[in-house]
């Protein structure tokens, strides 16, 4: 029988192969992917775990936070803060930048992450997930500043995510292509399940959220209405829809059996970009996207060419299998 891989080993033959992951970054990583076991345990034990329910408080989007969302952010960053790899992390939770304590040493890499992506769906039992990206500070200058994370996505150094489902699967890119790991609980380590991930790049499945429909512009109500009409529409065959509510869960099926993710700008507050994150939701998905081969923009441009001008930009998002997220792109550029 072939042996298992687990994260730890292939993150160490992936530094021998190439160099392509120096040794902060590996620890980095594994710790990250120890605190999404630490998250993966607390969302599993569920009620019984009193982890559910609202912890009466709001983040800086103004959004009512969860004690799951608040509980993931913490064990991030204390896992995080002390081993000497980073200089400073960012949360979906935290107003502005967390810098590591004097007291420890600090690193050259800032950690960004959505400590628990799918919020709505904590108390009802569906898949939610942690999704992180990978920068290094800019080394001008001593100590760090919010300006320092403002660094457009193709300057990612890593990135990805972990799925709490039915499994708990981590997904990770250093730029060589998409690996995926399963929580294997007995052993408690992340054993390697796929490696070079790819999207196949045409779909007959698509996933927006259809409530909005009538605040959509016209592009993007073009494209679902052409998926709509099927196999006698002008696309000349039959889509299927699908819709989560957790991006994590919504980009694992992507990554898994292609389709397009779709979350645009649409009237309801026309200043705001979308409702998705650049930084930490939007950059490591498209990167883990194209690193499958698929596409991720805005509408018009490629997400990872975006330069950020705050931590808590939002953005419109159009990301999976290459065809489709072409088209649709088209449609905005006029095409
Ligand atoms: P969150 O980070 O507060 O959980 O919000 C992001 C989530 C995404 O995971 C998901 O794709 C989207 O919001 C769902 O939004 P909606 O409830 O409008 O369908
Ligand atoms: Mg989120």
């Amino acid at each position: 029988m072939a042996q298992k891989v687990s994260l730890t080993r292939y993150l160490v033959e992936q530094q021998r192969v190439d160099g392509s992951i120096p040794a902060q970054l590996r620890l980095l990583l594994e710790v990250v992917a120890r605190a999404c076991k630490s998250i993966s345990m607390a969302v599993n034990k569920g009620a019984l775990g009193g982890v559910l329910g609202s912890a009466e408080s709001e983040n800086v989007q103004g959004e009512v936070q969860k004690k799951l969302d608040i509980i993931s952010n913490e064990v991030l960053i204390e896992a995080n803060e002390w081993g000497g790899h980073l200089a400073a992390m960012a949360s979906e939770e935290m107003d502005s930048i967390h810098l590591v304590p004097s007291r420890y040493p600090q690193g050259e890499y800032l950690l960004l992450f959505d400590p628990l992506d799918g919020s709505s769906n904590i108390d009802v039992n569906v898949s939610i997930g942690t999704i992180f990206s990978v920068l290094k500070k800019p080394d001008d200058h001593p100590g760090v500043q919010e300006a320092d994370f403002l660094q457009a996505g193709v300057k990612q150094v890593a990135a990805g995510y972990c799925v709490y489902g039915p499994s708990t699967t981590l997904v990770l890119t250093v730029g060589d292509g998409v690996a995926m790991f399963t929580l294997d609980r007995e052993q408690g380590s992340f054993v390697l399940t796929q490696e070079n991930v790819q999207i196949p790049a045409d779909t007959k499945e698509f996933a927006i959220n259809m409530s909005n429909m009538r605040h959509w512009d016209a592009p993007v109500k073009r494209y679902v209405d052409e998926c709509l009409a099927g196999k006698d529409g002008p696309r000349g065959k039959d889509f299927n829809m699908r819709w989560i509510a957790s991006m994590v869960a919504d980009v694992h099926r992507i990554l898994t059996r292609g389709g397009i993710f779709m979350y645009p700008w649409d009237k309801r507050e026309p200043e705001k970009a979308g409702k998705l994150r650049l930084m930490y939701e939007a950059n490591p998905m498209a990167w883990l996207v194209e690193q499958a081969g698929g596409a991720a923009t805005n509408g018009k441009q490629r997400i990872l060419d975006l330069q950020p001008t705050k931590l808590h930009e939002r953005v419109a998002v159009f990301l999976g299998s290459k065809n489709e997220v072409e088209r649709v792109t088209d449609y905005h550029n006029g095409a």
